[in-house]
């Protein structure tokens, strides 16, 4: 797998935060968001599938429980689209005038949920990011990692489940895989979270995570 392309053009950075359902990614946003503003980074938060009016639209189809089977293809594509609005009308134009981008979940998800728990084939995947994309790739990925039975006792504390989060638990234990994967195939660009310790914990980890992409800032 190759290097990632920096996709900074003034220095802001594109940041993301994955893990599998229930892992504390809305909670440690916050913290991100907080930990930016007192350093004094110009930034924005967003999501994926999202971000946009359009995209937003996507992840509601997407994410509603239905009685029709969703097509695996059908769910990637429109992923996909998603993300190629989101890209062209917020996270580059956010980039280009200097402003940092923090994004809940991006590719990796689709990598992780359509590529590892769906079963598609990661090539499909990497020939749409190639189309989509071109080289643009998150500068930092944090990765939030627990044991799938923990995350989904969390998420199951929240009420109604989302279409993806009623899939069965072996779905999850091939995401969770498929991230740990990647994130092992390039370290220089992943930040490994224990996502299972308490809350002051996780984010000690994520703030020394913090301190270093900063650090690395040119
Ligand atoms: N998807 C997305 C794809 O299939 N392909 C793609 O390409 C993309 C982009 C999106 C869905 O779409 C799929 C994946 C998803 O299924 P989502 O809203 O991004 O949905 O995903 P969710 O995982 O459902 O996100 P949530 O916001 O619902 O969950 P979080 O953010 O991981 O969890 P959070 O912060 O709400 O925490 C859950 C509970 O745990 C507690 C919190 O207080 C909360 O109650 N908690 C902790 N408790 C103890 N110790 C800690 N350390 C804790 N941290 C959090």
């Amino acid at each position: 797998m190759s290097e990632p392309t920096k996709s900074n053009l003034n220095n802001a950075r594109f940041l993301t935060v994955e893990g599998v359902e229930g892992v504390g990614k809305t909670t440690n946003i916050t913290f991100i968001s907080a930990w930016l503003e007192e350093q004094g980074v110009p930034y924005i938060h967003t999501r994926e599938p999202g971000g946009t009016p359009l995209a937003e639209e996507l992840r509601s189809l997407l994410l509603a429980p239905r009685d029709e089977q969703v097509d695996a293809t059908a769910e990637l594509l429109m992923m996909f689209a998603a993300r190629a609005q989101h890209i062209e009308q917020v996270i580059k134009p956010a980039l280009a005038k200097g402003i940092w981008v923090l994004c809940d979940r991006f590719t990796d998800a689709t990598y992780a949920y359509q590529g590892g728990g769906r079963n598609m084939g990661f090539d499909k995947i990497q020939q749409l990011e190639s189309f989509v994309q071109g080289d643009f790739r998150p500068d930092a990925v944090i990765l939030l990692d627990l044991p799938v039975a923990v995350g989904l006792a969390r998420a199951a504390k929240r009420g109604a489940l989302d279409r993806f989060e009623q899939e069965a638990e072996g779905f999850f234990h091939r995401v969770r895989d498929a991230y740990l994967n990647r994130a092992k195939e390039n370290p220089s660009r992943y930040w490994l979270v224990d996502a299972e310790q308490s809350l002051e914990l996780v984010q000690v980890q994520i703030s020394n995570a913090l301190q270093k992409i900063l650090a690395d800032q040119v």
